[in-house]
């Protein structure tokens, strides 16, 4: 710093003083902002953080860590029922080799039913998905026909869950059908995919008083896979684990759980009527 005199000296300093005070001011100001319309969503079980929602935009889970504060208290959530609270700590990367880039946060209890947990005031599960019964003869048709029309010629229906929600808030309930066939007996996921096995889960619906079908997400397996150079085909088995408001909009999202004979994914839907759309996945595998 150039100063004329002494005086002249000290006046600088104490201005420049200032203003560094008055910037860190600004600066603690606008972390507390963003943190205070930032709500992370992390796995329960696993503790992978999937990213954040902030004023209804998603944020993947580098940018949304970045901004996070040290502590933050969750809400937790399973399929059903709400769980309590929780604690949740700095994100960081996974102490497992295999999927050492994904973030993760320690939270503190963690309830055997919790799936989601979302820091945010809001209820996440605003309408709670009732569970039907699997065997009603109009599902397992409605299976059957959509497997039809993936190639599967002759499907052999297993319906793993079917749960009626009203996703939109509309007054009209939908159904989600998670359906697998690997023919595999003792329940495990093999390693290459059978004739005739698939995957998925399905979005029935009702618009203009017509009944809608969607795929969420799923995969088709007509014929069985032949090994070539180089591919890998190890199926995966799709199953909804949550229907949640994870953004704050009054719609709830759809939370897909993957998993193969060494991994495992789970993606967050927003099912529109027009559109189905992957908003933030976590996955961890070999
Ligand atoms: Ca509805
Ligand atoms: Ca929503």
């Amino acid at each position: 710093m150039y100063c004329r005199s002494n005086i002249d000296c000290n006046n600088a300093i104490v201005k420049l003083v200032r203003l560094i005070i008055a910037l860190s001011v600004l600066s603690i100001c606008g972390k507390v902002a963003i943190a205070a319309d930032l709500h992370p969503i992390v796995e329960v079980h696993s503790g992978y953080l999937f990213g954040a929602t902030s004023n209804g935009k998603w944020m993947k889970a580098e940018e949304a860590a970045k901004a996070l504060p040290g502590e933050t208290t969750y809400r937790l959530y399973g399929l059903t029922q709400s769980l309590g609270q929780a604690e949740g700590g700095k994100p960081k990367p996974s102490e497992e080799d295999v999927c050492s880039d994904v973030l993760t946060v320690s939270l503190a209890p963690k309830p055997e039913k919790g799936v989601i947990a979302l820091a945010a005031g809001w209820n996440a599960l605003p309408r709670k998905p009732r569970v039907m019964d699997t065997t009603q003869a109009v599902y397992v048709d409605a299976v059957r026909d959509f497997l039809k029309t993936k190639g599967i010629e002759q499907p052999k229906v297993k319906i793993d869950n079917i749960l009626r929600v009203d996703l939109d808030g509309d007054g009209e309930d939908e159904l989600l059908i998670s359906a697998t066939n690997y023919f595999s007996k003792d329940g495990r996921m093999p390693m290459r995919s059978p004739a005739g096995s698939y995957s998925m889960v399905l979005l029935r619906r009702v618009v203009a008083g017509k009944v809608e079908t969607q795929l969420v997400e799923g995969e088709f397996h007509p014929k069985a896979y032949v090994r070539k150079e180089d591919s890998f085909d190890a199926p995966n088995a799709y199953k909804v684990i949550a229907t949640l408001d994870l953004d704050g909009d009054g719609k709830l999202e759809v939370v897909v759980g993957s998993s193969y004979y060494e991994g495992e994914a789970i993606t967050i839907y927003r099912c529109d009527p027009k559109k189905v759309e992957a908003l933030l996945s976590v996955a961890c595998g070999a």
